[in-house]
């Protein structure tokens, strides 16, 4: 097969389908795997060389006396369809042939052997791959792996199975499982995690979903202090988990980060509560940019938000950074006016301090026909040359207006928009308590803490990108099908289709290839490219790592 290999210039649709799924790597602590009439278990990998360096293993075992069906049985709670190959990481005491059936009941009639399609070895691991694609439609109900078909039996046959994966891809792993450099199951959303999606050209190129129980400390920082954050607010940040933590929201099931105030004596404040940002982690010029939050009650003297401030923030200062205030809640008027749990704003601050005091700011504010803080509500910022614009709900409501927005072309004057607003972002996710935002100073009067504390649950922020010229994007990619091309221009990696190597222009410290779904293709250390013959076409990600830099490259083999 002639390859060309392309940098990202168009994009393409997403796939329906993930290109594989993982049916089990056998780490996990129970077992769904039943014995089929000799022996099996899971146990510890007693072979960590080679393609498997993971700790545990699926044991199948058949002695003299047992049934030539004896192997292992796992029924998937719903069939799997649209795959063509299944593969088993094996590592077996003979050659002989392991046979597989993946329906219980094949509508010709009785279930089907295969075979694999792999030349078996004794005594290593080696990924033996079924050809499945007469069961793509009709879905594997069952997985039923027998360690050999032979007849008689004198001694005992074992094999060793790991890392069950159905794909679209026949060729065998080359690159091992376990021992760190285990493909990580990237971020994927649950049911109600969709947000506005990949819409107008906007690809995701990173999300944190919140649902792992442990915050991504790649992505976040946890801010310390009891500053008051410049308005006079009240609250002590923490970074023990009474104040940030990432866990269960109770009405819904969801896993959210949560931000806790909590009204306590704490370092001579009266109030602690959570702050945090993606400063030098995640941080990007242009995109979408959204997160779906559940306030909690404000009223009267909490202050969540969701925001984002310049990257340069610590060199140039603020609101020489910018700041663009995505949502805000809280307000005095918002109090005033009882209509705490609607009125909400977006707002923008830039430029610099003059001689009067005064710098360039706006606000929008907002009262929503519903409650904001009873459930989920999605904010979904839109971000690009000419402006940045604001909208809630736009899942459920994609013709709404948008409720704030700012022009950011004109850089004719020292104050001009298009002076700060075309420069990396990172964003931010706080609770503050009292302040001149609510214009509420005393804990006493914090109603929202009178029964001890509040949280706000956030159960997904996510950035899109185009792929466009004028963005940016630093940060730990996704692994999804949706990866930008970014920084192409400090790689540069053209074809050689004479000899399927993909030269860096460079050599970096370390690469990883990562296909559509986020499994690791390939790792080399040191190197100026890759050889990536006997790849799938496809679309791929390159990670390069290098000076403390991670840069991300998409490439296309054709
Ligand atoms: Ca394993
Ligand atoms: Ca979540």
């Amino acid at each position: 097969m002639n390859k060309t290999l392309l940098l990202w210039a168009c994009l393409l649709g997403a796939a329906a389908l993930p290109a594989q799924v993982l049916v089990d790597d056998f780490e996990a602590s129970t077992n769904t795997w039943a014995t089929e009439s000799c022996y099996s278990d899971i146990r510890e990998n007693e072979y960590k060389t080679g393609l498997n360096l993971s700790d545990k293993v699926l044991y199948a075992q058949r002695s003299p006396g047992c049934n030539n069906w004896s192997g292992a049985i796992f029924r998937p709670a719903t069939p799997y369809t649209g795959y063509n190959y299944l593969h088993v990481l094996m590592y077996r005491n003979n050659t002989a042939q392991p046979n597989l059936k993946v329906s219980d009941e094949h509508p010709t009639g009785g279930t089907l052997d295969l075979t694999p399609m792999t030349t078996i070895r004794a005594n290593e691991w080696q990924d033996v791959v079924f050809d499945i694609s007469a069961f793509a439609t009709a879905g594997v109900d069952f997985i039923m792996l027998m360690v050999d078909r032979t007849e008689p039996l004198e001694a005992d046959a074992w094999m060793l199975c790991d890392h069950i994966e159905l794909s679209n891809d026949p060729a065998p792993r080359t690159t091992p499982v376990g021992g760190g450099d285990e493909p990580q199951t990237p971020p994927t959303p649950s049911e109600g995690e969709e947000g506005t999606g990949e819409t107008d050209g906007y690809r995701l190129v990173w999300a944190d979903y919140f649902n792992e129980g442990t915050l991504d400390r790649d992505n976040w920082n946890i801010e310390v202090n009891g500053d008051g954050g410049g308005n006079d607010e009240l609250q002590y940040y923490t970074d023990r988990t009474e104040n940030v933590s990432v866990g269960i929201e109770p009405a819904t099931g969801k896993g959210c980060l949560i931000i806790t105030a909590r009204r306590e004596d704490y370092q001579g404040r009266t109030c602690t509560s959570g702050r945090l940002t993606t400063q030098d982690k995640v941080y990007f010029t242009h995109g979408k940019v959204e997160a779906s939050i559940k306030f909690p009650h404000t009223a009267n003297g909490l202050w969540p938000a969701f925001w984002m401030m310049g990257n340069s923030y610590s060199e140039v200062g603020w609101p020489r950074c910018s700041e663009t205030d995505i949502v805000e809640m809280g307000h005095v008027t918002g109090i005033q006016n009882g209509t705490q749990d609607r009125y909400f704003n977006g707002a923008y601050h830039w430029g610099f301090y003059n001689d009067q005091g005064q710098y360039p700011n706006t606000a929008n504010h907002y009262t929503a026909g519903y409650s904001l803080q009873d459930g989920f509500h999605l904010f979904t910022v839109y971000w690009d040359e000419s402006s940045i614009r604001m909208y809630l709900d736009q899942d459920r409501y994609p013709d709404a207006q948008p409720y704030s927005q700012l022009d950011i072309t004109d850089a004719s004057g020292e104050w001009s928009t298009g002076n700060y607003f075309h420069q990396p972002n990172f964003i931010l996710l706080n609770m503050a308590v009292g302040g001149r935002f609510p214009q509420i100073f005393n804990i006493d009067q914090v109603t929202a803490l009178a029964s001890g504390q509040a949280s706000m649950y956030v159960d997904f922020v996510k950035v899109y990108q185009r792929g466009t010229a004028d963005e940016t994007f630093q940060g730990p990619a996704t692994s999804s099908a949706a990866d930008l091309l970014h920084d192409a221009a400090q790689v540069s990696v053209y074809p050689n289709p004479a000899v399927d190597y993909v030269r860096f222009g460079r050599t970096v410290q370390r690469v990883e290839a990562l296909n559509m779904q986020g499994g690791v293709v390939a790792v080399a250390s040191e190197a100026d490219g890759l050889d990536v013959s006997g790849w799938m076409p496809g679309m791929y990600l390159l990670r390069l790592t290098g000076d403390g830099q991670r840069e991300c490259v998409k490439l296309v083999v054709k």
